[in-house]
């Protein structure tokens, strides 16, 4: 049977599968009584964790404070047995076993006699076992150590290495966020969390296939390289055929007979075949254009004759480039797709489950759908997390989504020397293979935040002298990146100045290349995003808790507090709950009521990370790229994500959607005064009258203006205001209002607007009950209508709250006086729907502030 979640794109040489008859057995460790000397069945591909609790032997690790309670598998040594049947190898016939992936120190046992030794989650292995395999009943083994207890004594060996958690993650090749996270549990898991197969294969099979993908005129290019590994059995010293074909063009090669049977996996020669698509339509990231997917067919054969090997892979043409060039502003950082800039509207993506293989193709498909439906263009696979699934590509390969992928290094210094540097030669060469023929891949990056980490984070004087990993970023990575897949840009690290060395310009300098902003939420009030225009920011984000059915489902109900243990083990970054409360201070009431607070940092996550998305998008083309932290999470938590554990969307999730709009208008200081800056991030050119207003809360309108717009496309216009309309006399009773009613050819149709604020929600003059609501049945779910008789701002329905399966089509509505909306909740609750007005349902920035004041000065 094929499958392509083997060898993805493999056709032939068909695999057999070892996935059936796993049992698992923990085997030594501070393993619980109830695990002692127990066997369990198992699942392939799976993990410890997953099986335990499929036996109903663990508790959901997810929930409550579970996690702290399974720190014993931390220090446990696993085995996973299975028996197959099969047969045992022909004269001529190679039998390889192919384990793709090992989470992580593993011995591989098969009929008796030891076949692998492994200590790398991010590659694979094949083992030539055709001596081994037998006629009828056939007995593997794979025994998983502690990876901890692997790292630690690697550690000892190497000496330490400064990481920014406490376990020594970096001293073993594994998900880095396997050990703990700001964001993420302290799960280690272990197992076969990739497929395993016996390959069956005569003569020669394709160790490897790199398809270089390029653009020349209109016509599109592909140089296939391949290596060819012999079996080094019966008549494999033949001149085969190469064959590649895409687009009804084919061309062929004649591969000479060679040395054989040198390594296995290894190559024993190389070819190339080059096939040329006149007049080819061109893959475009989503808004410029379409994605048109090709199939690369590539085979080998005996000179007209059996195909001994095929691969098909899916790819697009396309040519992409980081611009670095060094301007007035200091070092840009642009990436160009076809000739043509784009400004990054990006979100930083972290593995979507810490259970790794839980996360399906459906599950990919339904993050990036959310990803695309807040107009996002670009995800970034942070350094921390792995090599995603082909499928996590192909999806984005389908949906036009950008995809920078990281080399897995994250804030931690790394030995570069044994058993650490042949692993990251090894699976950095491996992975650039496996991913190079997606075409929405467009970047290679080094590390996370390392070089930042040794200039800053006081790695050198705890160093003394050892390595840390430079010759990974600067020699080792970009090496493999120019041999295997020169078309695709590196990037040494992020954040990092283009052109420096780790002792020059400062790695986050904000005008030279990548920037990360992390001052605003650990020490600064998100308003200090203003005070750098940074060339490219690549992280900033701001915290949130969970949507409240998510938090309702990990939590006890009496846990749910903030000084609660479960709630807290549920916040891993350090002194969260703090700078939350800090964070609200300056903006809005800090509400002692849990379900209130709940609402205020949700929103002021909202708030702050679009105050960020405005600003930046607002100085394209100088700044040309805005990666939100974070875009999911992999279990429930409160932590930087637009998307909770749950897949429930945050009210970030909807401000993102706004502030990423194709078309965007906001208020930014501009000359010392307010303006209205419009952007316009799309193909056409926006015209239309701005109408910029100062307005009471209570809609009279004190002074306004009429502004022609013409915004050329892909770019943004600042919008001066005069002076009459900036010239406000009672601020916390005046907002500036600026809309655009026409959005022009491309547009919806629907008004474009901002609405500024002079001050702080808490000093606006809000007053109580201006809010009309009524709600229907409609198909489908309930409509619910909301009526201003004053300013309110950021309505938003906490529809999880009343029935966990509904949705709201919008969030952060803001409505001036006499507007009215209709927002459309999808649910399948029974009755009138009356439960969504609720106050702890139907919120509002206002009520949080006239509710506080109420309590501040209670009538009676
Ligand atoms: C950045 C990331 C992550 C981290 C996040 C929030 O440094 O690279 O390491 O989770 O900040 O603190």
């Amino acid at each position: 049977m094929t499958d392509r979640t083997h060898v993805p794109g493999t056709v032939v040489p068909a695999s057999e599968h070892l996935h059936d008859g796993w049992s698992l057995q923990a085997v030594d460790g501070p393993v619980p009584p109830e695990l002692v000397d127990r066997t369990v069945p198992a699942t392939v591909p799976g993990s410890a964790h997953t099986d335990l609790l499929a036996a109903g032997l663990i508790p959901d690790p997810y929930l409550d404070r579970n996690e702290t309670a399974l720190a014993w598998a931390h220090r446990t040594d696993w085995r996973w047995t299975t028996a197959f049947t099969t047969t045992a190898a022909a004269p001529d016939e190679r039998v390889d076993l192919v384990l793709q992936g090992l989470d992580t120190v593993a011995t591989v046992d098969l009929n008796g006699t030891e076949v692998a030794r492994t200590a790398n989650q991010h590659r694979s292995y094949r083992v030539d076992v055709r001596e081994l395999v037998a006629d009828g009943e056939n007995a593997l083994t794979v025994d998983i150590r502690s990876a901890l207890e692997h790292a630690e004594e690697v550690e000892r060996d190497l000496g330490r290495r400064d990481h920014v958690y406490p376990h020594p993650f970096n001293m073993v090749r594994k998900m880095a966020c396997s050990f703990g996270w700001d964001w993420g549990p302290d799960l280690q898991t272990a197992g076969i969390w990739r497929p395993v197969a016996l390959e069956r294969w005569r003569v020669a099979r394709l160790a490897q296939v790199r398809p270089l993908v390029t653009v020349d005129g209109t016509a599109g290019v592909v140089r296939v390289h391949v290596e060819v590994e012999r079996s080094g059995l019966g008549d494999d010293d033949v001149d085969l055929v190469l064959r590649a074909e895409v687009a009804g063009r084919s061309a062929e090669v004649v591969v000479p007979r060679g040395g054989s049977g040198r390594e296995v996996g290894g190559s024993d020669v190389s070819a190339v075949v080059e096939v040329t698509v006149p007049d080819v339509d061109l893959w475009w990231p989503r808004g410029y254009g379409q994605q048109p997917l090709y199939d690369l067919v590539v085979e080998l054969a005996r000179p007209g004759g059996e195909v001994l090997a095929r691969v098909e892979r899916r790819i697009g043409f396309r040519t992409v480039e980081v611009d670095r060039t060094p301007d007035e502003h200091g070092t840009s950082f642009t990436v160009v797709v076809n000739g043509r800039p784009v400004f990054v509207r990006g979100a930083n993506w972290i593995p979507d489950d810490h259970l790794l293989t839980r996360v399906d193709r459906d599950r990919y498909a339904r993050r990036v759908t959310q990803a695309t439906d807040a107009n996002i263009n670009l995800l970034r696979i942070w350094g921390g997390g792995i090599y995603e699934q082909h499928d996590f590509y192909d999806v984005c390969d389908e949906a036009g989504v950008l995809v920078w992928q990281d080399f897995l290094f994250a804030c931690a210094a790394y030995a570069e020397e044994e058993p650490i540097r042949g692993e990251v030669e090894a699976e950095a060469r491996e992975n650039v293979v496996r991913l190079m023929s997606h075409p929405s891949l467009v970047l290679w990056n080094g590390a996370n935040e390392n070089v930042w980490g040794y200039r800053d984070w006081g790695w050198p004087e705890q160093l003394e002298g050892r390595t840390w990993g430079l010759g990974y970023y600067t020699e080792l990575l970009p090496g493999v990146v120019a041999d295997l897949d020169p078309t695709r840009p590196y990037s040494m690290n992020s954040p990092y100045t283009p052109g420096s060395d780790a002792e020059g310009t400062h790695p986050n300098h904000p005008d030279h290349g990548t920037h990360h902003e992390w001052e605003c939420w650990n020490r600064r009030d998100y308003v200090h995003y203003r005070d750098d225009v940074p060339r490219f920011c690549s992280e900033f984000g701001w915290q949130g808790p969970a949507t409240w059915a998510t938090l309702a489902r990990a939590l006890p109900a009496d846990a749910l507090v903030k000084e609660s243990e479960a709630f807290l083990l549920h916040q891993k970054a350090e002194d969260g709950n703090g700078k939350l409360d800090r964070g609200l201070e300056p903006h809005l009431p800090v509400p002692e009521d849990f379900e209130d607070w709940h609402w205020a940092t949700s929103l002021n996550q909202a708030r702050a990370v679009a105050f960020a998305v405005e600003h930046y998008r607002s100085w394209w083309p100088r700044t040309a790229g805005s990666i939100v932290w974070q875009l999911n999470d992999c279990w429930p938590v409160t932590s930087w994500a637009a998307i909770d554990g749950d897949e429930r969307p945050k009210p970030l999730w909807f401000a993102l959607r706004a502030a990423y709009a194709d078309r965007l208008l906001t208020v930014q200081p501009r000359d010392g005064r307010a303006a209205a800056v419009a952007v316009n991030d799309t193909d056409a050119e926006w015209t239309g009258v701005a109408v910029a207003t100062r307005t009471g809360l209570d809609g009279r309108v004190h002074a306004s203006a009429s502004i022609e717009l013409r915004v050329e496309p892909r770019s943004v216009t600042v919008l001066h205001l005069p002076d009459d309309v900036l010239a406000v006399a009672h601020p916390s009773r005046e907002v500036l209002v600026v809309r655009v009613g026409d959005a022009g050819p491309a547009g919806d149709g629907r008004e474009v607007r901002a609405v500024h604020t002079w001050v702080e929600d808490t000093e606006l003059a809000y007053e109580d009950d201006v809010l009309d609501v009524s709600v229907e049945p409609v198909e489908g779910g309930f409509a619910v209508t909301l009526t201003a008789r004053s300013l309110v701002r950021d309505v938003a329905l906490l529809v999880d709250k009343v029935d966990a399966l509904a949705q709201v089509d919008d969030q952060l509505v803001t409505l001036l006086p006499g507007e009215t909306r209709v927002l459309r909740v999808r649910s399948k609750l029974a009755g009138d729907g009356s439960a969504f007005l609720d106050p702890r349902v139907l919120r509002s920035a206002n009520a949080l502030v006239t509710g506080s004041r109420a309590g501040a000065a209670p009538v009676g």
